[in-house]
């Protein structure tokens, strides 16, 4: 089936990093650790695919390609205590966090390992003890907001300095949730941070058929609330947007809502083959591919070495190699255990040792209808 091209209009933003090293505070290590979370992120989620492909992986894959630096600039700006939730694109903020790729790859293939056991996907991670990231949602488009508004509204009833940073999708600033969570996170001034990464589609629907406005900011004066656009693969500009979203809810001006602009290089997962994305839409951002930008800018501005980009580069393809034969290794969890741990225990859960708390009825004290009473005509509704 052929998929007519609409006709786009293509936004006017460089194929090139803007920052001058010199205004900026980080040192070679810092700037290392940025692209190794970006590069490995994008070396996993190819391999991903192609383990998808090969049915190795359970369920569903989908992939962040595209939209790495709006996930690891992102995350660079919290400060500890912080915590962030994710949906499905964000899987080079985990590694700058620090998560390590075989525990993802041990979810992905459905391996029993603590925390999930092989009861959930791989995207859906949680953490807070180790990297701020609570279980948030129950996969509901924009659930993330009002939950998010919860875990705001804590650390203010707690005068905790910490802020709540919500990943969301351009699609997701559609559904009712996100005007909920949003409303209450604005009239209570909560430390929330909404960081909306608009990737052209939601699904298959592109933005124009689903936003009545042209940015996501667009939508912020309907809750008062600060809010700032930028374009989302150049990293740092990335940076210093979150860093100015965070600093403001985190001073208890409220929430922040910065929107960057990206792109899904992949289908919405791995079954789609993105058939309905044109052409000229999807070379436009591969010229803007986020690491290609900052690979060359490293080389050309920040007196990086091809040959030391090239040894972090053989580093993270055997961290993922080294993932997949680990996570390979693994046991599936055992059939019988699928009743277990689905809920968390309870203080209100009845007592095992106890008697049952009523009796079984042996002689209920309704009668049941006598032949001449039941009008069902053995049928019932
Ligand atoms: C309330 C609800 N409706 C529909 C879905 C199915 N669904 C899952 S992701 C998605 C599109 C999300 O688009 P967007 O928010 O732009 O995020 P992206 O996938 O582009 O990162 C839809 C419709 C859902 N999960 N929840
Ligand atoms: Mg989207």
């Amino acid at each position: 089936m052929s998929h007519p091209s609409p006709k786009i209009t293509l936004p006017d933003y460089p194929a090139e990093l803007q920052a001058d090293p010199r205004d900026l505070p980080y040192d070679k290590a810092q700037l290392t650790r940025f692209y190794v979370a970006m590069k490995l992120a994008r070396t996993f989620e190819e391999k991903l695919g192609a383990l998808y492909r090969q049915g190795k992986v359970n369920g569903a894959v989908y992939l962040g390609m595209g939209q790495e630096a709006t996930s690891v600039g992102s995350v660079s700006a919290l400060k500890d205590g912080d915590f962030f939730t994710t949906v499905a694109r964000n899987l080079s903020a985990f590694f700058y966090k620090g998560i390590e790729p075989r525990d993802v790859m041990a979810r992905w293939m459905g391996k029993d390992i603590p925390p999930s056991n092989g009861r959930e996907l791989g995207l859906f991670l949680a953490d807070i003890k180790n990297f701020g990231i609570p279980p948030y949602h129950n996969g509901s488009m924009a659930s993330w907001i009002p939950s998010g508004a919860g875990y705001a509204l804590a650390f203010k009833l707690r005068k905790q300095p910490n802020v709540m940073a919500a990943f969301t999708g351009d699609g997701a600033t559609s559904p009712g949730d996100f005007y909920e969570g949003l409303n209450f996170a604005a009239i209570h001034k909560l430390p929330l941070v909404i960081i909306c990464e608009v990737n052209q589609f939601a699904y298959s629907t592109s933005i124009a058929k689903q936003m009545p406005v042209v940015n996501v900011a667009d939508r912020a004066p309907a809750f008062n609330i600060y809010a700032e656009t930028h374009f989302g693969n150049d990293l740092f500009l990335v940076i210093e947007a979150a860093q100015r979203g965070i600093e403001h809810a985190r001073s208890g001006k409220g929430p922040a809502l910065i929107e960057f602009k990206t792109f899904r290089q992949r289908g919405h997962g791995e079954h789609d083959d993105m058939a309905y994305v044109p052409e000229e839409l999807r070379d436009f951002w591969a010229e803007r591919d986020p690491i290609k930008m900052y690979r060359e800018w490293l080389l050309k501005r920040a007196s990086f070495t091809t040959s030391e980009l090239e040894s972090t580069e053989t580093q993270v393809e055997a961290d993922v190699e080294s993932a997949i034969t680990y996570a390979e290794s693994l046991p599936m969890p055992k059939p019988e255990s699928v009743t277990e741990r689905l809920f968390a225990p309870s203080p209100h859960d009845p007592d095992p040792n106890q008697a049952a708390p009523y009796e079984p009825i042996d002689h209920p004290s309704i009668p049941g209808l006598t032949a001449a009473q039941d009008k069902s005509e053995g049928g019932h509704f």
